[in-house]
C-alpha cells in the first residue's frame, strides 16, 4: 500500500510518468468534476485508489526534464483556475523544520525516514494508542481533492490532493463528549531536521495546529497522504499531513506524529508566536490585514517578474459556501 520514496537523486526523473498520466486523466476527469461541482463542493473530484501512483519510476532524458519546467500546463479546476505546476509545488515550500527558505524543504526533507511511521492518539478519545499510518488510512478510499493553498505571505497554489476526510478518522477513534478541539502534532527529529538544529529559529518545537470539531468534521477537511496521483513528497509533509483549503496555509500541519482530542482550545504554534499577526482560526480573509501587510490580494503561483500573477483574496479561500455557517455569529475581526 504505502510507496517507496525516491531519494533526492532519483527523484525529478520519476516525477515525469505519474504526472503526464495524471494529466491525461484530469482530462478524463472533466465530465464528472463539472457533475460534483453541481453538488455542491466545487472544487472536489473523487479518484479511484489512485491507482497511477503505482507507476513505476522510469528515467526521462535531461531534454524532457527542462521542457517540463517550462511546459503549459493545461490541467484546470472545476473554476477554470490552472493547477500548479508539480516543479512549483515541491520546491517553493514553508516547512521551518528543514530551514527558513523556500527551497530548503526541497533540499533537506528527502533525508527524513518516513518509514515506518506511527502516530500517537491520546486525549479525550474512546481508542487512544499508537497507530501505524497504513492503521490509519487502510479502511479509506482515497480521494482526489483540488484546492487551493493560500499561505498567509500573500501567495497562492492550486494542488491536487490525495488523501481521505479527516471526518473518517475521527469518526473511526470516537472522541469523548469532552472532546471540542483536536490537537495535531509534528515530527521533532533534529539529526534528519537541520531547521530545528539552528540556534537562530523563533519556534518552539513541535510546531502545533488545531482545529475545533466542527471544523475537523467538515467534509473539506482533508488528510493527505498524496499529491499529484503519487505520494505526498517529504517537502510537502510526508507521510501524512493535514489539508484544510479555507485556512491560511500555517493550519495544514505536516508529517504529523500525535493526534490529540482536547477540551481546550490548543496552543498552536503561530499564534503562540505572534498573536497579534496570527490567530488561532486563520480564515482566509481579505477584510482582514495582516498587520504588515494586506490580504486582498495574493500571487498565484508560478508567476514572474512580468507576470506577477496577482489576483483578488476570495473570503475563505473560495469556500465560503461550504464553511462560512462554521463561523456564523463570530466577529471575524476578533476571531482571526
Ligand atoms: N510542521 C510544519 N507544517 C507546516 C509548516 C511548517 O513550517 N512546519 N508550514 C506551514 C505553512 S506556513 C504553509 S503555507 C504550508 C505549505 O505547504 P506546502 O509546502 O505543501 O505548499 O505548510 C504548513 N505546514
Ligand atoms: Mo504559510
Amino acid at each position: 500500500m504505502f510507496i517507496k520514496i525516491p531519494r533526492r537523486g532519483d527523484c525529478r526523473e520519476s516525477e515525469v510518468i505519474p504526472e503526464a498520466l495524471y494529466l491525461n486523466r484530469r482530462q478524463l476527469l472533466q465530465g464528472s468534476m463539472l457533475s460534483v461541482a453541481a453538488s455542491g463542493l466545487p472544487v472536489l473530484t473523487r479518484a479511484d485508489e489512485g491507482r497511477y501512483a503505482q507507476v513505476d519510476a522510469v528515467d526521462a532524458p535531461a531534454w524532457f526534464d527542462a521542457k517540463l519546467d517550462q511546459a503549459h500546463w493545461e490541467a484546470v479546476t472545476a473554476d477554470g483556475e490552472s493547477i500548479t505546476p508539480y516543479r512549483d509545488a515541491t520546491h517553493y515550500n514553508n516547512f521551518y523544520e528543514f530551514g527558513p527558505d523556500k527551497g530548503d524543504p526541497a533540499r533537506h526533507a528527502p533525508k527524513l525516514v518516513t518509514e515506518p511511521w506511527t502516530v500517537m492518539v491520546d486525549g479525550e478519545v474512546t481508542n487512544p494508542g499508537r497507530y501505524s499510518v497504513d492503521d490509519l488510512f487502510s479502511p479509506t478510499q482515497l480521494e482526489e481533492r483540488i484546492y487551493r493553498l493560500r499561505c498567509v505571505e500573500a501567495w497562492s497554489m492550486v494542488i491536487p490532493w490525495l488523501g481521505f476526510p479527516l471526518a473518517e478518522l475521527v469518526r473511526r477513534l470516537e472522541p469523548t463528549s469532552n472532546a471540542k478541539y483536536v490537537r495535531f502534532e509534528t515530527l521533532v527529529r533534529p539529526e534528519q531536521m537541520p531547521g530545528m538544529r539552528a540556534g537562530f529559529s523563533l519556534i518552539d518545537w513541535p510546531y502545533v495546529e488545531g482545529l475545533r470539531m466542527d471544523e475537523a468534521m467538515h467534509p473539506l477537511s482533508l488528510m493527505a497522504v498524496g499529491m499529484y496521483g503519487r505520494v505526498l513528497p517529504n517537502q510537502n509533509g510526508a507521510p501524512l499531513r493535514l489539508v484544510v483549503p479555507w485556512k491560511y496555509g500555517f493550519k495544514s500541519i505536516k508529517s504529523i506524529v500525535r493526534i490529540s482530542f482536547v477540551h481546550d482550545q490548543p496552543a498552536t504554534t503561530w499564534e503562540t508566536m505572534a498573536p497579534q499577526e496570527y490567530g488561532f482560526y486563520a480564515n482566509v480573509n481579505p477584510h482582514v490585514s495582516h498587520p504588515r501587510w494586506s490580504q486582498a490580494r495574493e500571487r498565484r503561483l508560478p508567476g514572474s517578474l512580468f507576470k506577477p500573477n496577482v489576483r483578488e483574496t476570495i473570503l475563505f479561500n473560495g469556500y465560503a459556501d461550504e464553511v462560512s455557517h462554521l463561523y456564523a455569529g463570530m466577529d471575524l475581526s476578533k476571531d482571526y
